[in-house]
């Protein structure tokens, strides 16, 4: 990393803060031990994310087979004005905001509506909070824009410590992707819960989800003909190794992503090739891992219409407005908080 200061820490419409409660780390080696050290063995998908990761994801977003970015960067497009007028929003708050590509749709719409437009973008890595910030100061003249480093719960809890809905309200909450489907029913709901827990009764959430489809389309966009998904899910192995002092060989494993339909789910396995050591030297470690054996490494989840009513009513969110793509294969659902 260079020691310049970048383009956006020298503008005074643009901050960065690192909102953490604990340590990244703290957190991994935490997972880890919890996840890694019997089988069957997993971990959390937040960890793709460094420099690297957040990279191939962007480009999975482009590889032809994954559907999910475009079918919902078109219907923010089109419907991006109808979602600011219908949440009457100032502020733009973001949840694992990423490049903020897509989101510069919604953007584009406050800034037509509101003169001293405010976006809060929130995502685990540092480097793409940055950058992005740096590309939408150049097209938003006007636009303030607050990055927050850190997981989900980091953030959420800044924001309902620090933003007062005088300042900023009515905000629009947005939590794109399809993100919430990394989260298995109770966490899902339980983060639902946190984020309309620090809703004010006049804002509003924009949650972007993926449906069910037939499983060729889903399990194609997990398994792209270019590799781009098998070196993101494989680039995990290096974040180890940084992070931890493994010594994991990428080459001993294999990218696999099913769709498991009775959980209406794909997951994203790394299948060990051979029977293997590997040693850890953070929680200090030696792993065995049998030929074949899995390591999960994320789930995506893939929404029915009744799982999805199910969240929200677990969650205390009502529906207000609804976009879907062709066929219902996505859908972005503006949601108000629910009387308690
Ligand atoms: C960003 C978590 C929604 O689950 O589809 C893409 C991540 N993983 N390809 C997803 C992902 C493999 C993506 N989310």
């Amino acid at each position: 990393m260079s020691a310049e200061p970048s383009a956006v820490s020298i503008s005074p419409r643009y901050s960065r803060e690192v909102v953490e409660e604990r340590d990244a780390h703290a957190d991994l080696l935490a997972d880890f031990r919890a996840g890694m050290l019997e089988p069957p063995r997993s971990l959390p998908p937040k960890y793709f994310y460094d420099a690297r990761g957040s990279q191939l994801f962007d480009a999975i977003c482009d590889t032809p087979e994954y559907y999910p970015t475009r079918l919902e960067a078109d219907l923010l497009e089109r419907h991006a004005e109808a979602i600011l007028e219908a949440s009457g929003a100032r502020t733009l708050f973001e949840l694992g905001s990423g490049t903020s590509r897509k989101t510069e749709y919604l953007l584009a719409a406050l800034e037509a509506r509101v003169s001293a437009p405010h976006y809060v973008a929130n995502d685990v890595c540092g480097e793409i909070l940055d950058e992005a910030g740096a590309r939408l100061l150049q097209r938003f003249d006007q636009m303030r824009v607050d990055s927050l480093c850190g997981d989900y719960a980091a953030a959420l809890t800044h924001l309902a410590d620090v933003s007062g809905a005088q300042a900023d309200g009515p905000r629009l909450f947005a939590f794109l992707g399809s993100s919430l489907g990394n989260f298995e029913d109770a966490e899902a709901a339980a983060l639902l819960r946190r984020i309309r827990d620090t809703m004010n009764p006049e804002d509003r959430l924009l949650l972007g989800l993926d449906r069910v489809k037939p499983r060729p389309v889903l399990e194609a966009a997990y398994n792209d003909a270019a590799g781009v998904t098998a070196a993101f899910n494989l680039n995990l192995l290096s974040v180890l190794n940084t992070e931890l002092g493994a010594d994991f060989d990428p080459e001993g494993f294999e990218h696999r992503a099913p769709f498991v339909e009775d959980l209406s789910r794909i997951e994203m396995h790394l299948v060990s090739r051979r029977q293997q050591t590997v040693r850890v030297s953070e929680p200090e470690a030696v792993l065995e891992i049998a030929e074949g054996e899995v390591i999960r490494t994320e789930i995506s989840r893939k929404f029915s219409l009744e799982a999805i009513d199910r969240l929200l009513t677990a969650a205390g969110l009502e529906h207000a407005a609804q976009w879907s793509a062709p066929e219902e294969w996505y859908s972005l659902f503006l949601l108000r908080p629910g009387a308690d």
